[in-house]
């Protein structure tokens, strides 16, 4: 049998393989074009900083593919002519090839990267950035506090940050417990959050829009549900919010009372009431997020029931304890209240 042609059996497997070998080529290119839009994208960038960004990367890839056809085309060329060099003529290919062109290259690379920098990185003088925003990285969350021109925290809310179009805004990033980062694709590059550090950043969004932002920095169990949201909202609208975060509320008395009667409020703040805690996310405002648990879960009152009832379930190793020996009625009841807090 060794030796002889393709029998029967094996040349339908063979014809199998062959449109398997072709498969990366075509699936690859699709599934990496069908990321390239939306809310999460470096390639569709919605401000000026992610602009450079993808620029960098166009150029980068049309760089690289050059470089890889004049690879491969070299190697068809060696492969097909059995061709002896000289010694002296093989050592004019290394150093030409293996020393002069790649430093050529990436020297080009690396003076563009740095001629790119500064408006990839805008630095601002401190006295600049008045109405910071400070994001704090938590296992398995973000803290979010919007700051007044004298520094002062206004409020604090959690997992979603509002931004004006066509200004730029200034975050300050900083971790609580291990080392996060802060990456929003479509506006712009990633910074790290480090524990006792503060890295500043500023993004600006120059079209209105919802954007999603992720750790991107593993950070432990559940750091693949650590998301959070972006809103670029036009700057009337971005006051007028300012304004109402500001204002106190009626609330709901009895499903405040459920809340509070169940211990939440020890970690847990609802402004103007006597839930202060601090250990978990800021719920003052909570109806309002798009979604539930650092994007987790859909904003419904359904979701945020099971993940009162099991939070571990939904992301293991988070640092809320589950309530499921509370009456489903209970249970309830907090999650309408919540889901209207507004
Ligand atoms: C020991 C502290 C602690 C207690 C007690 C606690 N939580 Fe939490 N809670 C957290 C932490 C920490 C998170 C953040 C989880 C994450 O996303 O990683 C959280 C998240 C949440 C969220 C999601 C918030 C968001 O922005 O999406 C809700 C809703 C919530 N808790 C409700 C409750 C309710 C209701 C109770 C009382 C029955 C309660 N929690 C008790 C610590 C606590
Ligand atoms: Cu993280």
């Amino acid at each position: 049998m060794r030796g002889k042609g393709p029998t029967e059996a094996s040349r339908p497997m063979g014809s199998g393989l062959r449109s398997l070998k072709l498969c990366p080529f075509i699936l690859l290119p699709g599934l990496s074009l069908s990321s390239c839009s939306g809310s999460h994208s470096a390639l569709d960038p919605a401000g000026p900083e992610a602009s450079y960004v993808a620029h960098l990367f166009f150029v980068m890839l049309f760089g690289g593919i050059v470089i890889w056809i004049a690879v491969v085309a070299a190697l068809i060329y060696a492969a097909r002519k059995k061709r002896v060099h000289s010694e002296e003529s093989a050592g004019r290919i290394i150093l030409w090839c293996g020393a002069i062109l790649p430093t050529l290259v990436l020297g080009a690379l690396l003076s563009y990267g740095l001629w790119m920098m500064p408006a990839i990185r805008p630095w601002v003088p401190d006295e600049q950035q008045v109405r910071r925003i400070e994001v704090t990285g938590e296992q398995f969350w973000w803290r979010v506090r919007y700051l007044d021109e004298a520094g002062e925290v206004m409020f604090e809310t959690a997992n979603e940050v509002r931004i004006p179009v066509g200004e730029p805004a200034h975050f300050s990033l900083r971790a609580a417990d291990v080392i996060h980062s802060f990456w929003v694709p479509s506006l712009g590059g990633k910074m790290d959050m480090i524990p006792g550090r503060t890295n500043p950043l500023t993004l600006t969004a120059d079209r209105q829009g919802t954007y999603r932002g992720v750790c991107a920095e593993f950070c432990g169990q559940s750091h693949a549900l650590m998301a959070f949201t972006v809103r670029a909202v036009q700057p009337e609208a971005h006051e007028t919010w300012l304004a109402e975060r500001r204002a106190s509320k009626p609330l709901d008395a009895e499903g405040l009372a459920v809340f509070l009667n169940n211990g939440c409020g020890a970690c847990h703040a609802i402004s103007g009431t006597a839930a202060n805690g601090r250990i978990g996310p800021d719920l003052t405002a909570f109806g309002e997020r798009g979604t539930l648990a650092a994007g987790a879960l859909p904003h419904t009152t359904e979701d945020i029931a099971r993940f009162v009832a099991d939070p571990g379930d939904i992301k293991p190793g988070v640092k809320m304890p589950h309530f499921g020996m509370l009456p489903e009625d209970d249970i309830n009841k907090i999650a309408a209240f919540l889901k209207e807090l507004k």
